[in-house]
């Protein structure tokens, strides 16, 4: 009894080490990964959602992820509403976020609902990369400097920086309309990003892959360099209604 105990206490261990390690080895990607923006011909074709997330569990299963097979395989996938509908669940007057799977822990692949005229805020993504495919409709994509006045520890005093943050206006630098299929990618060293969905009577539907995944992200509300830490809750969960949110 004790012996069986001891062996899934170890092979728990060993899973949360490797977790970790694989968790240290994509925030260093970060630094040089940019996305790509075709499918590649030598790897393999998706032919489903169920498909898709049983390749990106594959390609998670080692600590060194390809994030070219990765964004390969979000640009594979062909929209069928008949395999999202279940996960799509929309709220009349804000975007929601529907978590479809958490891949062991590895990444979290949600499907966002943008109502007609609505988006988010300015926002970073908690130093992971996120990937963002247009199932249904079209959203723009407006990125943003990260600024500058962040993680300068020899710089002036701290009521000083304080000052300068709140005054430090985000640069905008790039809008991209995304149509359906397309996936942009963008991490916090490309910089950040608000999404919106501009249309005046349709709503839009979007796959984000996150990886490592996160609880918390940062929102830059007034448009400054001064932000705010949010939760990232989600409004379902494996197509059921999370009452608390
Ligand atoms: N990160 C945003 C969506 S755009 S990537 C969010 O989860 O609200
Ligand atoms: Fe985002």
């Amino acid at each position: 009894m004790s012996s069986i105990n001891t062996d899934v206490v170890v092979a728990h261990n060993e899973a949360d080490n490797e977790l970790k390690e694989q968790e240290k080895y994509l925030h260093k990607l970060t630094c040089c990964f940019r996305g790509i923006e075709k499918p590649l011909e030598i790897l393999p074709k998706v032919d489903s959602l169920e498909d898709l997330i049983a390749k990106l569990h594959d390609a998670f299963s080692t600590v060194s992820v390809n994030m070219y097979l990765v964004n390969h395989l979000m640009l594979s996938y062909k929209s069928k509403p008949s395999e999202w509908k279940k996960f799509a669940k929309w709220n009349r007057s804000r975007y929601t976020r529907n978590l479809v799977d958490i891949g062991n822990g590895k990444f979290n692949l949600l499907i966002l609902c943008w109502p007609a005229d609505h988006g988010s805020a300015i926002h970073d993504h908690a130093d992971s990369h996120c990937f963002m495919k247009l199932l249904q409709g079209e959203l723009a994509e407006v990125k943003f400097e990260m600024p500058k006045t962040q993680g300068i520890e020899d710089g002036p005093t701290e009521a000083t920086q304080t000052e300068n943050f709140e005054e430090e206006k985000l640069k905008e630098t790039a809008t991209t309309i995304l149509k359906e299929g397309d996936v942009a990618y963008i991490n916090d060293n490309i910089g950040l990003h608000r999404v919106e969905n501009r249309n005046h009577t349709d709503g839009a539907v979007s796959l984000h892959l996150y990886c490592p995944p996160f609880q918390m992200c940062s929102v830059f509300p007034s448009g400054s360099a001064k932000k705010v830490k949010c939760p990232v809750t989600f409004y379902s969960k494996y197509g059921v209604r999370q009452e608390q949110e």
